[in-house]
């Protein structure tokens, strides 16, 4: 597997997503509880507001999306809202074809084999065991059109179908006073969230992409998808979740990419 370097490409974010960027960024000036200081600043809107910036040029939207990282953790969850929602979009509005992103490239994508995938669930969890593929399958699914935001400096809006997280840790027995929840996946990528987060009723445990099984490149056969959070915190091949109150950092938080990483 190569490590390839990480480069933002800022050039084509604006171009292509810039329009509705701005229109989402409008919605949320419009809302009153929303005006300066209010509850829930770190949406796109919301740090147009904090950085004074109209998001009408490329600059802007970069530096925009760097100041998420200026808020400590702590500052972030006492400004995320568990009960707001992130936008989300018409199917005319999915972006075609959805870009693909990892620490590799897309030649390295793990095969996971659907027959032989377990779930494991551990840590602070009344209902340690795995869970088949077919058991996954088989409980209540939702879908949801959302954006995707990588701090590369791309958006895309696409389409996830899978279990509402809290209700998958509910059944999995998970103690939901617990801190965190770990994610490990295939490809050794790893990644944690908070427990607001996890039970946030958008956070899914995703299943499907644009209505067919998820392919392997968006993650296959599981993703942890999260419109509040921004691309590094969404995991995808998850083979491990853990309960814990041990911070257990991430990937690319462990290299220096802000944890709480969402509005
Ligand atoms: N397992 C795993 N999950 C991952 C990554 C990864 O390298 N491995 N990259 C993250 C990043 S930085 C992004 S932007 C999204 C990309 O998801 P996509 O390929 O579905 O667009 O996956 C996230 N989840
Ligand atoms: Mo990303």
């Amino acid at each position: 597997m190569t490590i390839r370097k990480r480069t933002p490409q800022p050039g084509s974010f604006l171009a292509t997503h810039g329009e509705s960027i701005i229109r989402d960024a409008q919605r949320e000036l419009k809302s009153p509880a929303r005006r300066l200081f209010g509850q829930r600043l770190l949406t796109l809107g919301g740090i147009a507001l904090l950085s004074g910036c109209d998001l009408t040029n490329d600059k802007a939207v970069n530096t925009a999306l760097r100041r998420i990282s200026f808020f400590n953790d702590d500052v972030q969850a006492l400004l995320f809202d568990p009960n707001k929602l992130a936008p989300t979009y018409p199917e005319s509005m999915i972006t075609r074809p959805f870009p693909f992103n990892a620490f590799y490239d897309i030649d390295d994508v793990p095969e996971v084999d659907a027959a032989t995938y377990r779930l494991q669930v551990g840590g602070l969890a009344r209902g340690k065991r795995v869970w088949t593929l077919d058991e996954l399958r088989a409980l209540p699914q939702e879908s949801q059109i959302t954006r995707h935001i990588c701090i590369e400096g791309w958006s895309a809006i696409g389409h996830w179908g899978g279990v509402r997280f809290s209700d998958f840790l509910r059944r999995a027995g998970a103690d939901t006073s617990a801190r965190y929840v770990s994610l490990r996946c295939a490809d050794n990528y790893w990644t944690s969230i908070d427990m607001p987060t996890a039970l946030h009723a958008q956070t899914l445990l995703t299943l499907t992409y644009d209505n067919d099984v998820l392919p392997p490149k968006y993650g296959f056969p599981m993703k942890l998808r999260m419109p509040t959070k921004l691309g590094y915190k969404n995991p995808k091949h998850i083979v491990a979740i853990e309960i814990t109150n041990q911070y257990p950092g991430g990937y690319w938080e462990n290299q220096g990419y802000n944890w709480f990483g969402g509005s």
